[in-house]
């Protein structure tokens, strides 16, 4: 498969500084080996720079760095449509304030196929939250919101050429849900899977289920990893630690049935804090998903099925 590298240091969107240094860390973990041994085709288009700020007024005084976010969504999002022109782009965050440019990009993009565009969410939360109902004010809250048209976003961020559907969104892993986003996430439409459906059921058979509507519409799969999904006993390099998260072996399943469905055409790693890491081990983690994602096997198989 062809491959395509694109890192977006963005690390306003955070509470804290420090994801700034995520794709650097990706890099050094080796990513791009990975990948090569793997027999993929990589290029590295290297950093999005993003626009010039403008002030920008609006009624939540809560919200933090809203013109740095805004011009980092519209050169993300254009970046992210060049770079999904027949390749499969992997976007290096970067807090995951960066997925409101990656999804407007890959769903333009997913528009011109005809094909229907499917989103995995893996995340110990939904960023599901609007402009005027974040309380924390920081964007990394809100992309999913963003991407799927909901209100209050028009005239601030940049324009949605195309939304994702919200019913064609499915998060896996959830735990920490803000009222609002509750709320906004029942009305959406959005299929949920929080960690105590996958205690009760067990993750697979709930992505199964997910990828065979993906499948059978024939859709496109964008996949939205946070670091956050996992347990922070396993990956501790996140500003947002909440415990009860995914387990090494959850998290691998989840990348191996992905790779084995054929179906995921971009991908997002975000919120890797390198500045909170132990000798590197989050950044290594993330690579090693990755790799599963894209074909790294335990064992061969004989038949590839989810
Ligand atoms: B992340 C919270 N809902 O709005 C908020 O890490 C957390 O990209 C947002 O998933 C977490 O501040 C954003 C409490
Ligand atoms: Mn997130
Ligand atoms: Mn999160
Ligand atoms: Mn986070």
């Amino acid at each position: 498969m062809r491959c395509r590298i694109l890192g977006a240091p963005e690390q306003d969107g955070a509470g804290r500084l420090g994801c700034e240094m995520g794709p650097s860390a990706l890099r050094t973990a080796g990513l791009v080996p990975a990948l090569t041994e793997l027999g993929h085709q990589v290029e590295d288009l290297g950093t999005v720079q993003p626009a010039e700020a403008r002030s920008i007024a609006h009624g939540n005084a809560a919200l933090k760095k809203l013109p740095e976010i805004v011009a980092w969504t519209a050169a993300i999002a254009e970046a992210a449509y060049q770079a999904s022109k027949d390749a499969m782009p992997i976007f290096l965050g970067g807090d995951h304030a960066i997925s409101a440019g990656t999804l407007a990009g890959v769903a333009r993009r997913a528009a011109e196929t005809g094909r229907p565009l499917f989103v995995l969410w893996l995340d110990a939360h939904p960023d599901f939250h609007t402009l005027d109902t974040t309380g924390s004010g920081n964007l990394h809250g809100v992309p999913l919101a963003y991407a799927c048209g909901l209100p209050g976003f028009a005239g601030v961020f940049p324009d949605l050429p195309v939304r994702v559907d919200p019913t064609r969104v499915c998060t896996l892993g959830l735990r920490s849900v803000d009222t609002a986003e509750r709320q906004a996430l029942n009305e959406a439409g959005v299929t949920v899977h929080d960690m105590r459906a996958i205690d009760e059921h067990g993750i697979a058979p709930l992505l199964r289920a997910f990828l065979a509507r993906v499948a059978q519409e024939n859709g496109l799969l964008h996949v939205s990893l946070d670091v956050d999904f996992l347990d922070p006993s396993i990956a501790p390099a996140v500003g947002t630690t909440v415990p009860g998260g995914a387990t090494l072996r959850e998290a691998h399943l989840v990348m191996e049935m992905l790779s084995d469905s054929g179906l995921v055409t971009s991908l997002d790693l975000v919120e890797l804090n390198p500045f909170l890491d132990e000798r590197g081990r989050t950044a290594t983690l993330m690579v090693d998903l990755t790799a599963s994602l894209m074909g790294r096997r335990i064992m061969d198989r004989p038949t590839r099925s989810f």
